[in-house]
């Protein structure tokens, strides 16, 4: 950085700016809409961005209780990828990878979207067989996916070690080359201005404390913020998914888990792909400003505390030197919990609910950001039509009571 750019970054960090226009308004809630969407996360934002614009809605609003994209949307670790198990998941999931690559587009707002590619370590016989059966039925749904060996792993990550001589050596891997990270804050902050020029009232420190449900048919909710009649009501509040379905009478088969992660100092260019071991259990990737970005596994326990702890940073430590014992050097600078809602087969619920106007979004566990602008897409196709769209009817709260789950522990295993 030259000297005169320096100055130009502190000079813009410090100007006052008092005709910098807002990127969305900040209305008071009005006293009716036809669609309101609970949690402004990237699922909420998507949501009420499609329904405007695919389905003419023009009476939304999106309640967030705290800020835009304050929950798991501004917490995770940014990995994008769609090498999905079965059929139903891998439309559903590649369906938003592509809405992804035209996002920056589409929103007119730079969402950072860097298709580095995202790699999964085999570390044993097991982990090779069931990797090369999945490369071949992520293949079958024309989804790009390949297997690497040792020395094609070492040429997309110089720094691993592929010695046989240690605890855990690199048998091979699998590679989503389409796969990568986005700015998870961009996404959300992309998507609300994009819905708030289409007229939508985005409303923040506006927490929904009951739904009004009369004759099986939702009337209503009741907020922070007062009283709002609607018609249609979408919850998308990962974290507090039981809690908003309560309120509806509803009980859900989710339970929430905190998840935590973490990243290091700043460092120089050191690794290029995102690379993750289900078996070492340990994910990371770099960020455009050098920092590793680290994740781990959920806490075994149940919890609403958004909190990091200190078993995590120490097993995420051991595990990260497992793998790259050069990184002993650094120091790490932040960490930081979500609260993950997860569903038995780790899929989604995107659907109707018994309460005739109520649709739910949730269930997405440790994955869900990647999906962020299909789920939104689906979800708005949804609530319009009143039944679920081709790529989310299989999604349904129902599936846990006839059998028909989808089960994708194999996908998320590396945060399970
Ligand atoms: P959120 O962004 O959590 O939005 C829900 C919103 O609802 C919140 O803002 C909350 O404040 C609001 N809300 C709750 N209750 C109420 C109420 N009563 N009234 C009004 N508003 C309410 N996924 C990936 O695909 N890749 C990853 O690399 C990845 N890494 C992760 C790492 C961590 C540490 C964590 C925690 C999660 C990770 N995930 C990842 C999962 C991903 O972050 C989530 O699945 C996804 O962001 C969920 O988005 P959302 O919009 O549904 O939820
Ligand atoms: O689903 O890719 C994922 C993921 C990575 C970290 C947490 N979830």
């Amino acid at each position: 950085m030259t000297r005169y750019s320096i100055f130009r970054l502190a000079r813009n960090a410090l100007a006052y700016r008092p005709n910098w226009p807002r990127a969305w308004r900040s209305p008071d809630p009005r006293p009716a809409y036809d669609v309101v969407i609970v949690g402004g996360g990237g699922h909420g934002l998507a949501t009420a961005y499609y329904l405007a614009k695919e389905h003419g809605v023009s009476n939304i609003a999106v309640l967030e209780k705290g800020w835009l994209g304050g929950g798991n949307t501004g917490r995770n670790t940014t990995i994008i990828r769609s090498n999905y198990l079965w059929d139903e998941s891998a439309h559903l999931y590649e369906k938003a990878l592509q809405l992804y690559e035209g996002l920056s587009r589409e929103l007119n707002f730079n969402i950072m979207l860097s298709q580095r590619g995202v790699l999964n370590l085999a570390h044993n016989e097991h982990d090779l067989k069931e990797m090369s059966r999945r490369v071949r039925a992520i293949r079958l749904n024309g989804i790009d996916s390949e297997m690497l060996d040792p020395q094609g792993v070492k040429a997309e990550v110089p720094v691993i070690n592929i010695s046989r001589q240690v605890r855990y050596p690199i048998l091979g891997a699998s590679l989503q080359r389409r796969g990568g990270v986005a700015r998870h804050d961009a996404v959300a902050w992309g998507f609300a201005r994009a819905a708030d020029a289409r007229g939508v009232d985005i409303v923040q420190n506006c927490e929904v404390t009951g739904l009004d449900v009369v004759n099986s048919r939702v009337r209503g909710l009741r907020t922070s913020r007062g009283t709002i009649a609607a018609r249609k009501v979408g919850l998308v509040a990962a974290g507090h998914s039981s809690v908003l379905a309560a309120m509806a009478g509803l009980r859900l088969p989710i339970e929430s888990h905190p998840l935590q992660a973490m990243v290091s100092e700043p460092i120089k260019p050191v690794l290029n792909s995102v690379v993750m071991s289900n078996t070492v259990h340990v994910y990371l990737s770099q960020s455009d400003k050098g920092e590793l970005v680290i994740g781990a596994g959920i806490d075994g326990y149940n919890s609403y505390a958004q909190r990091g702890s200190f078993q995590i940073i120490e097993g995420q430590m051991g595990a990260l030197l497992e793998l790259f014992p050069s990184f002993s050097r650094l120091r790490m600078l932040r960490q930081w919990g979500g609260i993950v809602d997860v569903c038995p087969d780790a899929s989604p619920i995107v659907g109707k609910t018994p309460v005739e106007g109520l649709y739910i979004n949730c269930g997405w566990g440790t994955g869900g950001f990647k999906a962020t602008p299909g789920s939104g897409w689906a979800f708005a196709h949804t609530i319009a039509q009143d039944r679920p769209h081709a790529l989310n009817a299989p999604f349904t709260l129902e599936r846990f009571s006839t059998g028909a789950l989808i089960d994708e522990h194999g996908a998320a295993a590396v945060a399970h």
